[in-house]
């Protein structure tokens, strides 16, 4: 093991010393020279898992995969430049899916910027306010002092300082420094968003120490924050006759198996859960979309609706996928909306969100009627779902090879235990029309729904988990991302399925679809690629399909133990994969429900 390397610059030191306190263990870090002092600092240090990742903007995704599984910070370390803003695709996913990341940008000294040095940009607040909070250091005046003095603006030091007031400078420098990282470490664990911190150092950056000189001060201490009393009188359940309860993404400790079958007692509750809810109960409703899409398009929608209007919405969780759900409760909306959680609420129906700042369990536990509530709410839910269910089951039968026929296959065939990573924007939405194997947890980057990450954020994951990793994902987002598989990281069991559809297949499905030349080139972005070339640069073992018997027969070997990654490309007709899912929800439509 390579002794410990402290780099001789006051404030990488505080930095390093603070992830030690903070108990940091993931470090992903890009090349560059102006932050060597702290990716040797990091990567000499037994107590971090340093990865090492050239594009920035991959690294920010493969970090954030990183800090979905563990729900620990992690640290992204680079130099200075453009290469910070190539973590902005991604501090912006985990800023609104609250995600803890650690940025630590370095960067020349000021007065250096802007003066016609290379790689220099101005760092300070680039992610403007798709971030917690972005800091700046304090430059260190006890390094390289005389190159400091030089400063022709005298920005740093002023030229008559003496020697002993400069070392009192430092000390105030010093002690401000260790202050704001542990203030922002401290607000990125407690609100699990992304922070960032800019530190300028002057050259010169290799020079090491076996020991840290400075000295930081004790962890912050925590005041828990204050939870909402569940206890008030206008939160008790029994006093509304219809509520719905919306779990966007979230994952399966959100509430405990005793409350799931306390809740379902309640018949006046109709629980309606995302795939990316991870949470899973006979009595919920998934597959939102089958439930609201047909009755959209029956002539008597307005009275339907009504009927599952709610008088009380409670949400909880994160972002919603399903864009039903938010056009049927923004036209019907419910008297109240609680959002129950620590992390954000958000008015997503336009009626106005009350949040209760507590944890599901405690909240459900105290507002839940005593006795269980007799209502025919969840009977109506349930005679549209199973009406449903059955003419899904008959339409599975019916269609052709299409998109949609793919996930009803794959669906069913993904092994136990699988942690499934699924791109934007149309495979969640596939995947949403579909009951989950409820051993395998789904995650989305939902945040911002890009396409720019997904696969370096299913790589990340992949690395930090127990189980194998299964990436679903359309053409465009896996050529996009294809920076993805460069890196070391790339685990043996990693699974990867692109649905080609030679472009952007959502594009058809959405309205505004025109069969113009136009939509095609600017839209849907057409193109002839596939992943043949790729799979065998990265070292992939690849096969494609493009039957459904073939797919059933590649499915049958995919998943078995191989001593390499494996993709599956699967070409589907974009052409035929958008009418059959228009036709679908057409053929869900039944007259009297
Ligand atoms: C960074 C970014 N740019 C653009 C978009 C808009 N967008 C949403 S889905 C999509 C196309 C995705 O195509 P593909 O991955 O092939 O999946 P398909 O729709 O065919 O299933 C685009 C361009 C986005 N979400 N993120």
């Amino acid at each position: 093991m390579s002794l410990k390397k402290y780099p001789s610059i006051d404030s990488a030191q505080t930095i390093l010393l603070n992830c030690e306190l903070h108990g940091i263990q993931n470090v992903v870090i890009s090349p560059g020279s102006r932050n060597s002092p702290l990716a040797f600092g990091f990567a000499s240090n037994p107590k971090f898992n340093c990865f090492s990742i050239i594009d920035e903007r991959s690294a920010g995704f493969f970090a954030l995969g990183i800090s979905q599984q563990t729900k620990k910070p992690t640290v992204l370390l680079c130099t200075s430049g453009s290469a910070l803003l190539n973590y902005a695709p991604s501090v912006s996913e985990a800023f609104f899916s609250q995600i803890p990341l650690i940025i630590i940008s370095a960067d020349r000294p000021k007065h250096k910027i802007g003066i016609g040095d290379s790689q220099t940009i101005f760092q300070e607040q680039v992610f403007g306010k798709n971030i917690l909070e972005s800091k700046a250091l304090m430059q260190d005046v006890n390094h390289n002092t005389d190159e400091l003095l030089k400063s022709n603006s005298q920005k740093i030091l002023k030229k008559n300082l003496t020697e002993s007031s400069i070392i009192k400078l430092q000390i105030d420098i010093q002690a401000s420094n260790d202050k704001i990282i542990k203030n922002s470490f401290s607000k990125c664990l407690g609100s699990l968003k992304p922070v960032h911190i800019n530190v300028p150092f002057e050259e010169p950056l290799y020079n090491f120490q076996e020991k840290p000189t400075v000295s930081i001060s004790s962890l912050l201490k925590k005041t828990p924050e204050k939870e909402n009393s569940p206890l008030e009188k206008e939160y008790r359940l029994e006093q509304f006759k219809k509520i719905i309860i919306l779990i966007g993404s979230s994952d399966k400790s959100l509430m405990s198996k005793k409350l799931l079958e306390k809740i379902s007692l309640n018949k006046n509750i109709v629980v309606l859960k995302e795939t990316l809810s991870n949470i899973h109960h006979p009595s919920f409703f998934g597959k939102i979309d089958q439930i609201i899409a047909p009755i959209e398009l029956q002539n008597e929608r307005h009275k339907l609706f009504k009927e599952l209007q709610p008088d009380l919405l409670i949400t909880i969780g994160g972002m919603v996928v399903s864009k039903k759900i938010k056009t049927f409760l923004r036209n019907f909306s419910p008297k109240k909306h609680f959002h129950v959680g620590l992390n954000d609420a958000k008015d997503t129906f336009y009626c106005g969100v009350k949040h209760i700042k507590a944890q599901a369990e405690n909240f459900f536990i105290n507002s839940l009627p005593k006795k269980p509530i007799n209502s025919d709410y969840h009977d109506k839910w349930a005679s549209i779902s199973n009406n449903r269910n059955k003419l899904h089951v008959l339409e599975m039968k019916k269609i052709p090879f299409c998109d949609l026929k793919v996930f009803s296959v794959l669906n069913s065939k993904i092994p136990n235990n699988y942690n499934v990573q699924v791109s934007n924007s149309s495979p969640i939405r596939y995947f949403q029309l579909f009951d989950q194997n409820i051993t395998c947890p789904m995650s989305c980057n939902r945040g911002t729904s890009g396409i720019d990450g997904s696969l370096s954020t299913a790589v990340g994951a992949s690395w930090v988990s127990k189980h194998p990793t299964l990436f679903v994902t359309g053409d465009l987002s896996f050529f996009y991302d294809s920076n993805g598989l460069f890196n070391n990281y790339v685990r043996k069991d990693f699974r990867i399925i692109v649905i080609n559809n030679s472009g952007g297949g959502i594009f058809k499905i959405l309205p505004g679809y025109s069969k113009e030349k136009t939509h095609e080139t600017f839209i849907e972005t057409r193109h002839n690629y596939n992943s043949k070339e790729l799979a065998k640069m990265y070292g992939f073992k690849y096969s494609h399909v493009s039957s459904l018997l073939g797919l059933k027969f590649s499915l049958f070997n995919f998943f078995k133990i191989s001593s390499k990654p494996k993709i599956l490309e699967i070409k589907t007709s974009s052409q035929l994969s958008s009418q059959i899912l228009k036709q679908y929800f057409q053929n869900l439509k039944t007259l009297n429900i």
